[in-house]
């Protein structure tokens, strides 16, 4: 499992930057007590040509919309959080790092109604390794089907990544872990494969590739990112609800997302999917992702925004 918290220098907080220890909140911030913050979840990679960060773009535009979803009034403008973002990695002087914008309901009125309190936006970077283990990148982890699952589409509005989603996610993850495995899938409310606790799951059977719907499920960038990836080397992707026991004979099967990247899976509910290893289209994929997340894809140059162009 991922080792503690490496801490960095600062950390961007409203407009300016403070000392990393000094990054702190009052404990009555409203969306500490009722879940209402919004984030994002977002990797600099190392590549070939400096220091880039993927789909930067995609990444600040689901903020926005995580935050329209819950009516929160961004206090900075996209183009300001992108440049933000950028400068938070410089000043770290960090060549690959995970980052993590949070726009939240900061302290004013207490009640779930906030009133005028004002909505504050922070960032900070750090070096972020593999989110399931090296060896789970290489060989595939074990995976257990929840017995949470994800919110009803008219619940918690699960398009938005919000904070009060990841309860949920915490609850799947925790009891997945306690009993032995690395990670939790979880079904809809109406009982089809949605996503894990923090990624988009793809199968693969009989040469088709099949990851659910946009319906109960976060708009993956990495999952979008793959669908890409697949259809250019001419592979079969459909969005389709599939159920847990396609899952299981399914001939591989996969995770997707910024922490995750593509980690294969090579057992659910004990029973093993495929030859038990990784299979032959998820390694495709995980190639191809890793050589677009370093620049030697071509076809996508516009996925990276270099941290340090034009200086
Ligand atoms: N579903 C969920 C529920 C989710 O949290 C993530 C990202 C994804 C799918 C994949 O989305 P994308 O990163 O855009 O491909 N989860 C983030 C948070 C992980 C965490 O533990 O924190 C992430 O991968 O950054």
């Amino acid at each position: 499992m991922s080792p503690m918290l490496q801490a960095t220098e600062k950390i961007w907080m409203n407009g300016a930057f403070v000392k990393w220890d000094d990054a702190r909140v009052h404990v009555l911030t409203h969306s500490l007590h009722y879940g209402t913050g919004v984030f994002e979840g977002i990797r600099c990679y190392k590549a070939d040509a400096g220091s880039a960060v993927f789909r930067l773009s995609e990444h600040v535009n689901r903020l926005f919309e995580s935050a329209h979803i819950l009516q929160m009034e961004m206090p900075f403008a996209r183009k300001a959080v992108s440049e933000a973002i950028l400068e938070t990695i410089r000043v770290n002087k960090i060549e690959a790092c995970y980052i993590r914008p949070l726009a939240y309901i900061s302290y004013g009125a207490m009640g779930i109604f906030p009133k005028e309190n004002p909505v504050h936006l922070s960032i900070a970077v750090w070096p972020w390794g593999s989110y399931l283990g090296e060896e789970g990148l290489k060989n595939g982890i074990r995976v257990k089907i929840s017995s949470f699952s994800r919110p009803h589409v008219n619940s918690t509005m699960v398009r938005s990544k919000t904070t009060a989603n990841y309860a949920n996610s915490l609850l799947a993850k925790r009891e997945a872990l306690k009993n032995g495995y690395d990670e939790a899938m979880l079904l809809d409310g109406d009982g089809y494969v949605a996503e894990g606790s923090g990624e988009n799951v793809f199968i693969v059977r009989k040469g088709v590739i099949k990851t659910p719907p946009l319906t109960s499920i976060l708009e993956g960038i990495t999952r979008e990112t793959v669908m890409q990836l697949a259809a250019e080397r001419g592979l079969r992707v459909v969005e389709e609800r599939f159920t847990r026991d396609e899952l299981y004979i399914a001939d591989e099967a996969f995770f997707t997302g910024t922490a995750a990247e593509i980690t294969p899976i090579r057992e659910v509910d004990d029973r093993k999917i495929g030859a038990g290893k990784p299979g032959p289209v998820t390694m495709q994929l995980q190639g191809a992702f890793f050589d677009s997340v370093h620049g030697r894809d071509k076809r996508h140059a516009d996925w990276l925004t270099f941290i340090n162009a034009g200086k």
